[in-house]
C-alpha cells in the first residue's frame, strides 16, 4: 500500500479535499499561456497577412485555441444527464460490525469524504429541473478502503425487474424520436404505451404520479439503494440490506400547477436551491437507515426480495438510522466534478457485496461500459472526482488520457522480476472477497414466478397516502394520461389502476370520458409464457400491513424553516419592522428571505431608513418561495395597486402556501384574494410570526384545493 489506510481520515482531515485541491488551479495574479506554457502576447486578434488580409494557418496560438474549443463538449449522460452534485461527509452513528466489516461502517471517529449528484432522469443537460420524475440519488463515499457508490433514486422501487427492459423503458420516456418531443416529460404515447404493456412498471408509475415525482427540492428528497444488498461480516455472515437516505429537512413537493410554471421562471430551481443553501451555510443533512434481514429470514415475505418493483415496508422491518451525511460545499467547477464524476453500483468495499437482482447484475455492466463512451476510455477512474484515496496500483495500463506513469517494466501477475508487486491482499488484509452463493440452477430466459405480483404494493401505497396525496395522485394520472393522444393506450392504463384501486381507476376514468374495464383475468401482458397465474394471484393482498404511514409525505413534515424560502412583499414607505423584526427573526431561524418590491435598487421605510432590494416584482414570482409574508406601512396601499404584488399573493394562496400580512396590511388581501373568507387556513393576518413559523413548518394547506376560489 502507498498509503497508510487510516492517517489521511484522522484529526478531522479530508483526504478527499487535498486530493482535488492538487488539480485545482486559480489564475489570479497569472500571465495568460498556451497549454504548453507559452506566455501570451496578444489574445485579441489572429495572426493575418497585412491588417486587412487572411488569417494564416502558421497561428498556432488560434489554432490550439479554437481546437480546444471545438471538443469542449462530451456525450451526456444517456439517462439522468441533468444533475446537481456537491461534497460533503458521511459520520457514523454507531459501528455495524455485526453486520458488515466495511471499515467506513465501523469507525465512528471517521469522517468519509463524499460527492452526492442528484439528477432527473427523462431530460436532456439543459432540461428543466421541473419534470414529474423519479430523481436520481447517487453518493459516492472516499473511503479508506476504495471507492464506494450507492446510485439510487427518490422512490424506493423501480419501472421494471430485468436489466434486458431498460433500453425499452428509456426510450419509451424519452422524447420521441421522430420528432424529438417533449422534453422531459413522460406525458406521451410511448411511455404509456409501454406502462400500458407492462404491469410491473405499475408500482414507481404510482410513486412517479404522486408527489414524490415533483419534489420541492432535492434537500427534501428520500434516497433509496432499491435493489437489496448484502452487508457481510468478519466472519463471512451475510444479511440483506436496504439503504434509505432520510432527509433532516423534510420530505416536501410542489403543486403540480406551480411545478410547471417554476419550469418557466426558473428553469434551474433544484440546482439553484442546492448551490444557495450551501453557499449560505445551510447544509443539508440525510441520516443514512438501513433495513436488514436475516439470510434466514429471505423468504418469509410475500415479495421477493430480488425484485425491484417491491419495497419492504418500515411497519415490517423498521429502518435503524445508522449515520449522516452533510453536504457542505459546492464544486469549484460543474464540469470537472459534477459532469465528470463515474457512478457504478459495482463500486464496493469489502463488507458489501451484491443479490441476485436481475435488475442490479444488469446495471454491474452497464455503468463502467456507459462511462468509456462519455468520458473517453478506459482511464476515467483518473479524473480527479473519481480518483480513490488509496492510490491504484495495479497491472493495468495505457489507454486514452492516462495520467499515471507507472515505473518499470512489470505489469503483469504473477512475476519475479517485481519481486511479485503489487501483492493480492488477502481478506484479513482487506482483499475483498465475493460472497459464497451456492447456485445450482438450469440456464434459463424466465421470470421468477415469485416477481408476478405487480399490484398489491401500489395498492398498499395508494391506501397509505393523505387525502391531498390521493387526489394528486387522481390528477396526475388524469393529466399525463390526458396527454397521451391514443385512447387505447389510455383504456388499458385506467384498466390496469381498477387493479391497484378501484376508486383510483374509476376517477381517472371519469377525468377521461372512459369506463374502466375488469378483464377477464388479470392483465398477464409482461408475464413470461407459461407462468404460474395461480401462484401470482396468492401473493395478491397478501401483506401483514395494509396502510403503510412510512410512505406518505404528509407525515415526514420538517421540524423546523431552515433554508426554506420566504418573499416579503415592500414597497416605499414600509414599517420599518419588515426588516428590524420580521426578515432578521426569520433569518435568525435559518430562512432565505428575499425582500420583492415593485422596483430594484433600495426601498425607504416610514423613519427614513434605506434597504436593499433582492429583487422587483418583475424578475420574481411566487412559485419558487415556500411562503409570503406582505409588511405593512405606507406601502400596502402602493401594493394593493400593483397587479403583479396582487397576483404574486394570489398565486401563493392558489399553491396552498402559508401566507402572512403585517396586522395593519391585511386589507391587502381584500384585494388580493377577494373570494377566500378571511382568517383562513394558512392564512395569518394579526402579524404573528409564530404562527407563520408554524405555518411555515406544515409547508402547505391542500384543503384549499377542494374548493379553489383562486383562479390566480
Ligand atoms: Fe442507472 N444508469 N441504470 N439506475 N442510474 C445510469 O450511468 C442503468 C437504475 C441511476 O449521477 C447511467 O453514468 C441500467 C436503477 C442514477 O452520474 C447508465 C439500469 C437506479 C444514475 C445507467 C439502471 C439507477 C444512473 C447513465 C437497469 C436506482 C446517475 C450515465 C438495469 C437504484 C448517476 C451513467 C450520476 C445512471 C444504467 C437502473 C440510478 C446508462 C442499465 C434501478 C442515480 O449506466
Amino acid at each position: 500500500m502507498k498509503i497508510n489506510e487510516s492517517e489521511p481520515f484522522e484529526n478531522g482531515a479530508n483526504p478527499k479535499k487535498e486530493q482535488l485541491g492538487k488539480y485545482t488551479t486559480d489564475n489570479q495574479g497569472e500571465f495568460l499561456n498556451t497549454n504548453q506554457g507559452l506566455k501570451i502576447n496578444d489574445d485579441q486578434n489572429s495572426l493575418k497577412a497585412g491588417d486587412r488580409g487572411p488569417t494564416l494557418l502558421e497561428d498556432f496560438i488560434l489554432r490550439e485555441k479554437i481546437t480546444h474549443f471545438d471538443h469542449e463538449r462530451i456525450p451526456e449522460r444517456i439517462v439522468h444527464a441533468r444533475g446537481s452534485g456537491a461534497h460533503g461527509v458521511f459520520e457514523l452513528f454507531k459501528p455495524m460490525g455485526k453486520y458488515t466489516k466495511a471499515k467506513f461502517l465501523n469507525d465512528t471517529s471517521i469522517k468519509t469524504p463524499v460527492f452526492a449528484r442528484f439528477s432527473t432522469v427523462q431530460g436532456s443537460r439543459g432540461s428543466t429541473d421541473m419534470p414529474r420524475d423519479v430523481r436520481g440519488f447517487a453518493v459516492k463515499f472516499y473511503t479508506q478502503e476504495g471507492n464506494y457508490d450507492l446510485v439510487g433514486n427518490n422512490m424506493p422501487v423501480f419501472f421494471i425487474q430485468d436489466a434486458t427492459k431498460f433500453p425499452d423503458l428509456v426510450h419509451a420516456v424519452k422524447p420521441e424520436p421522430h420528432n424529438e418531443i417533449p422534453q422531459a416529460a413522460s406525458a406521451h404515447d410511448t411511455f404509456w404505451d409501454f406502462v400500458s404493456l407492462m404491469p410491473e412498471t405499475m408500482h414507481n408509475v404510482i410513486w412517479k404520479m404522486s408527489d414524490r415525482g415533483i419534489p420541492r427540492s432535492v434537500r427534501t428528497m428520500e434516497g433509496f439503494g432499491i435493489h437489496t444488498f448484502r452487508f457481510i461480516n468478519d466472519e463471512g455472515k451475510s444479511h440483506f440490506v436496504k439503504f434509505h437516505w432520510k432527509p433532516k429537512q423534510g420530505v416536501l413537493g410542489l403543486a403540480w400547477d406551480e411545478a410547471q410554471r417554476i419550469a418557466g421562471k426558473d428553469t434551474d430551481y433544484h440546482r439553484r436551491d442546492l448551490w444557495e443553501a450551501i453557499d449560505e451555510g445551510h447544509y443539508p443533512e440525510w441520516e443514512l437507515g438501513v433495513q436488514i434481514v436475516a439470510q434466514e429470514d429471505e423468504y418469509k415475505f410475500p415479495f421477493d426480495l430480488l425484485d425491484p418493483t417491491k419495497l419492504i415496508p418500515e411497519e415490517m422491518v423498521p429502518v435503524e438510522i445508522i449515520g449522516k451525511m452533510t453536504l457542505n460545499r459546492n464544486p469549484d467547477n460543474f464540469f470537472a466534478e459534477t459532469e465528470q464524476v463515474a457512478f457504478h453500483p459495482g463500486h464496493l468495499v469489502p463488507g458489501i457485496d451484491f443479490t441476485n437482482d436481475p435488475l442490479l447484475q444488469g446495471r454491474l455492466f452497464s455503468y463502467t461500459d456507459t462511462q468509456i463512451s462519455r468520458l473517453g476510455g478506459p482511464n476515467f477512474h483518473e479524473i480527479p472526482i473519481n480518483k480513490s484515496i488509496p492510490e491504484v496500483t495495479n497491472n493495468q495500463r495505457d489507454g486514452m488520457h492516462r495520467m499515471q506513469i507507472n515505473k518499470g517494466k512489470v505489469s503483469y501477475n504473477p512475476n519475479s522480476i517485481g519481486g511479485g508487486c503489487p501483492f493480492q491482499a488477502m481478506i484479513s488484509e482487506g482483499g475483498f472477497s465475493s460472497f459464497e452463493e451456492r447456485i445450482d440452477a438450469s440456464k434459463i430466459r424466465q421470470r421468477s414466478k415469485s416477481f408476478f405480483d405487480h399490484f398489491s404494493q401500489p395498492a398498499l401505497f395508494y391506501q397509505s397516502m393523505s387525502d391531498a396525496e390521493k387526489r394528486h395522485i387522481q390528477n396526475a394520472f388524469s393529466f399525463e394520461l390526458g396527454k397521451v393522444k391514443i385512447v387505447p393506450i389510455r383504456q388499458r392504463v385506467v384498466n390496469m389502476l381498477l387493479e391497484v384501486n378501484e376508486e383510483l381507476s374509476q376517477i381517472v376514468g371519469k377525468n377521461l370520458g372512459l369506463t374502466p374495464e375488469r378483464l377477464p383475468q388479470p392483465i398477464t401482458d409482461g408475464i413470461p409464457a407459461g407462468a404460474d397465474l395461480e401462484h401470482y394471484h396468492s401473493f395478491k393482498n397478501k401483506l401483514p400491513v395494509n396502510d403503510a404511514p412510512s410512505l406518505s409525505m404528509a407525515n415526514k413534515l420538517p421540524t423546523n424553516i431552515i433554508a426554506r424560502r420566504i418573499a416579503i412583499l415592500t414597497a416605499d414607505g414600509v414599517n420599518d419592522e419588515a426588516f428590524t423584526k420580521v426578515k432578521k427573526e426569520l433569518c435568525d431561524m435559518g430562512a432565505m428571505v428575499s425582500v420583492i418590491a415593485p422596483h430594484h435598487g433600495f426601498v425607504s421605510t416610514i423613519s427614513g431608513d434605506e434597504y436593499p432590494i433582492d429583487e422587483s416584482l418583475l424578475t420574481a414570482a411566487s412559485v419558487v418561495f415556500d411562503a409570503v409574508y406582505v409588511a405593512g406601512g405606507n406601502s400596502t396601499e402602493t401594493l394593493a395597486g400593483n397587479p403583479d404584488a396582487l397576483h404574486f399573493v394570489a398565486e401563493a394562496y392558489k399553491h396552498c402556501k402559508p401566507i402572512a400580512t403585517a396586522e395593519d396590511a391585511s386589507d391587502f388581501l381584500n384585494k388580493a384574494i377577494p373570494e377566500v373568507k378571511l382568517p383562513a387556513k394558512g392564512v395569518t393576518t394579526n402579524g404573528d410570526l409564530a404562527e407563520l413559523v408554524e405555518n411555515i413548518k406544515l409547508h402547505r394547506f391542500w384543503d384549499r384545493e377542494e374548493n379553489p376560489k383562486v383562479p390566480a
